[in-house]
């Protein structure tokens, strides 16, 4: 079948933006290090972010949820337990185990002198190495030398990491109805999340409509459908080569008539036409907040941890673009790329709310600092 011109620059920009596993990388400190922290002073490629004074302000949201009960603002469900909760730090561990040999086999954290320079440099590009990003290595490694003594680098460094990423953060949920809106990139996970936490809302009592914005793609409204029936969620679909923000429109004005608490609303990540994908996206928020005061009470950007460096780029992309309220970092399980969670939150600001580690209803996870921080390093 030959392909019309369309088609072909669908396949142009699908290629452009469309997460894809990366080639073992080997360090390129220019295209990820911004002009002012390159450091030239050392061996060519490594960095010197020891003499790098990095200022930020404190994260601008709380951190992380342990329970989907705290995630949800959902006072009446309690803790999850002792034993639950035990069994999730073990399977982040295990979703996170790749992440974490790759940077503790670097760290070499048993022989680590602090008065050692080489060390400091091999926990460097251990960092780097990790997507962790020269900002958060630079910060990092500050705040372990200012310690001074490291009788146990790993627990240290989890400690510094949970710090970065600031207080623990909610889902913004009690408009009337609460809007969500779901973004991202094609193939990052954005349906299969929406089912998941739709599934969640549902268990803690919130009545739910998604409403399938991703008209451009034949399989994309049935796929939502499909998940919406598993999460006990109502549906709302325009039809293929729909306005998505008349999607969008009509499940807020569903969830209005027939009461329910929240709408979450799919996107394309990519387009068939020549449309800006950031104008597209605009146009949904306006409709939206042209509905519901507020709204959306969250936008939330949904990155493929596997693609590494390319998830934070996506990040301050869509968040320079439209504004992201939180992130919903997935495919966590298997790839060696966690640590960008660090950079995302402490160089973008954008506070981590979500974790995929799985392709099941139960494989969403609140994202908890301090259990992730420990899985990955410690
Ligand atoms: N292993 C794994 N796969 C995931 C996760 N989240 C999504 N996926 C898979 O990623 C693929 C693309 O997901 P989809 O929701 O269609 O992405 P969308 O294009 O952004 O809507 C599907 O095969 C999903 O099952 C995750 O956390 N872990
Ligand atoms: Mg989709």
């Amino acid at each position: 079948m030959r392909m019309r011109p369309e088609e072909l620059d669908e396949l142009a920009s699908l290629r452009l933006r469309a997460p894809r596993a990366e080639p073992e990388r080997r360090l390129d400190l220019r295209s990820t290090v911004p002009a002012p922290l390159q450091c030239s002073s050392l061996l060519p490629g490594i960095l010197c972010p020891r003499r790098v004074s990095v200022n930020r302000s404190p994260l601008p949201f709380a951190a992380v949820a342990r329970t989907w009960g705290e995630l949800l603002g959902d006072e009446r469900a309690g803790d999850d337990g002792d034993e639950q909760r035990g069994g999730m730090l073990s399977r982040l561990r295990d979703s996170l185990s790749r992440s974490r040999q790759a940077l503790t086999a670097e760290l070499a954290a048993a022989t680590f002198d602090p008065g050692n320079t080489a060390d400091w440099e091999r926990l460097e590009e251990a960092l780097i190495a990790g997507d962790v990003g020269v900002p958060a290595t630079a910060e990092l490694v500050r705040r372990l030398e200012a310690r001074g003594e490291l009788p146990d680098l790993g627990a240290a460094l989890a400690e510094e990491i949970e710090s970065l990423f600031g207080e623990p953060s909610r889902l913004q949920l009690g408009g009337e109805p609460t809007v969500i809106l779901v973004v991202g990139v094609n193939g990052t996970g954005k349906t299969t999340t929406i089912g998941k936490l739709a599934f969640r809302l549902r268990e803690h009592g919130h009545s739910v409509v998604v409403a399938a914005g991703d008209t451009f793609r034949a399989a994309a409204e049935e796929q939502l459908g499909v998940w919406a029936e598993r999460a006990g969620a109502e549906f709302v679909e325009g039809g293929r080569g729909g306005d998505p923000a008349a999607v969008a429109y009509d499940a807020i004005e569903r969830a209005r008539r027939d009461g329910r608490d929240v709408v979450v609303v799919d996107t394309a990540g990519r387009l068939h036409t020549q449309t800006n994908l950031m104008e597209e996206l605009a146009k949904v928020r306006r409709v939206i907040t042209s509905r519901v005061e507020a709204a959306p009470h969250e936008t939330l950007l949904v990155v493929d941890a596997t693609t590494g460096q390319n998830a934070v780029q996506q990040a301050r992309l869509f968040k320079d673009a439209i504004g992201v309220t939180g992130v919903a970092l997935t495919k966590l399980d298997g790839t060696a790329k966690g640590g960008v969670a660090i950079p995302i939150a402490y160089e973008l600001g954008l506070p981590v709310k979500l974790i995929g580690v799985g392709e099941t209803l139960e494989d969403l996870r609140p994202f908890d600092a301090r259990d992730f921080a420990r899985a990955l390093v410690a």
